[in-house]
């Protein structure tokens, strides 16, 4: 429960031994009772527990995933205290997110409808640098309760597909791999998205891709 207020946009330490440390906060999002601390837990203990209360938590916990040391910031709010602590903490969670978790229950078809509006809301929010895609990864949660199904997974993965984000079916309570990869997927969104925010250079890279192109120099490591 540490809160890391530092910008996390960067990789830190370059030039160390560190060199390959990432930084990345996720906040986690979704209505009440789906599982975000349940999936939160999971992630960080590889156990669950059954009952989460009503903490505010920001963790922290290294993985190395891939290879590469990341470190997580993990932002899990009780979704009451979601609505009431209003739009200032809104503001500060979409501030300090580089990614977002937006679960429902496959067995809630409200929690799945908020899904939808959520993604709406984060994308207008979140202005990642000037119109690259946010990484969100949407999560169909309690896959073991498919007899109380009552969204299918063909709708969870048609909602990823129209609103360009990753999908995964998962279950908190029986699984820990589905979790891991939720998590190591929103890694390789936030990852993309940086590395798409760099590419253009600004002037530089103009310059170089015109000098590139008037000296025919071959232009695939641009
Ligand atoms: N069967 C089953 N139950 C689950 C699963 N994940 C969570 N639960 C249960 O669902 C209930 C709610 O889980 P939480 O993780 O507290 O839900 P939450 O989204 O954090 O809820 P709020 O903090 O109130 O917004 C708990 O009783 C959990 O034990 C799952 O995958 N399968
Ligand atoms: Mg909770």
């Amino acid at each position: 429960m540490v809160l890391n207020s530092t910008n996390a946009s960067e990789f830190t330490n370059m030039t160390g031994p560190n060199a390959l440390k990432m930084d990345v906060n996720i906040v986690m999002l979704g209505t009440d009772n789906v599982g975000k601390s349940a999936l939160t837990v999971r992630f960080l203990t590889r156990r669950f527990i059954g009952e989460y209360g009503d903490i505010e938590s920001i963790y922290s916990h290294n993985v190395i995933v891939d290879g590469r040391e990341i470190a997580f910031g993990i932002w899990d709010s009780p979704y009451s205290q979601e609505r009431l602590g209003g739009s200032v903490t809104q503001e500060k969670q979409m501030q300090w997110a580089d990614g977002f978790v937006l679960v429902y229950s496959i067995c809630d078809r409200a929690s799945f409808n908020a899904v939808a509006r959520l993604i709406q809301h984060v994308k207008a929010t979140k202005d990642y640098a000037g119109g690259e895609k946010v990484p969100i990864v949407i999560v169909g949660n309690k896959r073991d309760l498919h007899h109380r199904r009552t969204v299918t997974s063909e709708e969870g993965r048609l909602l990823a597909l129209t609103t360009d984000c990753q999908f995964y079916e998962v279950s908190a309570a029986e699984n820990y791999h589905g979790v891991l990869m939720v998590f190591h997927g929103l890694v390789d969104r936030i990852r993309e998205a940086r590395s798409a925010v760099k590419k253009p250079a600004g002037i530089k890279g103009i310059v170089k891709s015109m000098s590139a192109v008037f000296t025919r120099k071959r232009t695939d490591s641009l």
